[in-house]
């Protein structure tokens, strides 16, 4: 058992389901694979019961997965911190909790977004002492040993619907793909390229807000759950938005997964298949660093030639434009591209994960 057994989470959906999703995998891993009592807080119920189907929204407090969900608003009781607060992506603590996190001297952690670049390992774990004597860590996740690791595999929940039934089955000469992306990526492009393409695809799409591109791309007002669209080389699947297991099948079901934002991007690395990574738009480009960084730290053992396809993929796919030649030059080495993304996530799997990290971290402080 640990020192420290109580941990809260708090988690404050800003946008898009990032923030809930790597707080409710967070929580779920320090509860099953170490035996943690934690409470996540979550200030928007209805976007976390998107991805964890059995949340009752009206229910201030309750059990999911051996978790226990609070909703977190101004007039929950704080009064009992626990032994290490996380406060995810810098979503400030409530500040009746913070007073009481004083008397029980809880340890601080602030979890940051992740990023594959250099300096991360510079700003991991540094100790910001703060005003009222708390000290506040900054925790950052990361793809080498000396960050704070990744949110691994972990286990799932008992819940994992039949496969079978959540995604048709195509016919075996067809390409599989998954496709989740922000509205401002080339979906058109992508269809497009999909269609005329020598290669049959079946593409599932999960219910989010990319619909209405899809819709318009068939010329159709809206699309609904269960809809299945076909033209030329292309038939589209859409599915409902999944819980995070279900979706988690899916990647493993599909040939290629177009992920985007943090949680999605590290399943897709897990199920070991060829990704098109999305990183969330920054005004400044950052994304683009972000990228870029990425690239060059994954593949880094990977032959130059595939790294090259699989970097000009991504540039297109994010820089909003999409031609058949990089779509067909990425489909020609998409072997090799399955390989060395193999390996690339055999070699990270070897790494501590970011749960049994920060466990230990807390401990030690
Ligand atoms: O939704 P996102 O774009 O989240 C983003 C990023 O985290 C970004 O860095 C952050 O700044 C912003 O949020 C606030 O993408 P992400 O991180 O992949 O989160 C999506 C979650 O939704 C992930 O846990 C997988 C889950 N999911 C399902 O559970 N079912 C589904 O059908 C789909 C498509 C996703």
């Amino acid at each position: 058992m640990s020192a420290k057994q109580g941990w809260d989470i708090f988690c404050k959906v800003v946008d898009n389901f990032g923030d809930i999703g790597v707080s409710w995998r967070l929580a779920r891993q320090l509860r099953q694979t170490h035996n943690l009592t934690v409470k996540l807080w979550v200030d928007d119920l209805q976007v976390a019961q998107r991805m964890m189907p059995a949340i009752d929204i009206n229910k201030s407090s309750q059990v999911v997965d051996e978790v226990t969900v609070y909703h977190w608003h101004a007039h929950a009781d704080f009064s009992q911190p626990a032994d290490v607060v996380i406060e995810s992506f810098a979503c400030e603590l409530p500040v009746p909790y913070l007073a009481a996190m004083q008397a029980q001297s809880t340890t601080w952690i602030n979890l940051e977004y992740l990023s594959a670049e250099p300096w991360v390992a510079d700003f991991h774990a540094k100790a910001s002492p703060q005003n009222n004597g708390l000290i506040r860590y900054f925790y950052f996740p990361g793809f080498t040993e000396n960050t704070g690791g990744l949110l691994s595999f972990g286990m799932h929940s008992n819940v994992l619907s039949n496969t079978k039934q959540l995604f048709s089955k195509p016919p075996k000469s067809a390409f599989k793909i998954s496709l989740f992306c922000y509205p401002h990526a080339p979906i058109h492009d992508l269809l497009r390229v999909m269609e005329k393409g020598s290669t049959p695809i079946h593409c599932y799409v999960p219910a989010t807000s990319i619909l209405p591109q899809v819709a318009s791309y068939f010329a159709l007002p809206n699309l609904v759950v269960g809809q299945t669209l076909q033209s030329a080389n292309l038939t589209v699947e859409v599915l409902p938005f999944l819980s995070q297991d279900n979706y988690d099948a899916l990647l493993a079901h599909c040939d290629i997964n177009f992920v985007r934002g943090e949680d999605s991007w590290i399943r897709a690395i897990w199920a070991s298949k060829p990704f098109i990574w999305q990183p969330y738009f920054q005004e400044d480009h950052t994304h683009m660093q972000k990228l870029n960084a990425f690239i060059k730290q994954f593949y880094a053992n990977a032959p130059t030639d595939i790294v090259s396809v699989i970097q000009t993929m991504h540039e297109s796919w994010v820089c909003n434009a999409l031609s058949p030649q990089v779509w067909q030059g990425y489909l020609a080495e998409l072997e090799g591209i399955k390989s060395v993304t193999q390996d690339a996530s055999q070699a990270l799997q070897q790494q501590s994960d970011l749960a049994s990290k920060l466990v230990i971290f807390c401990n030690n402080l």
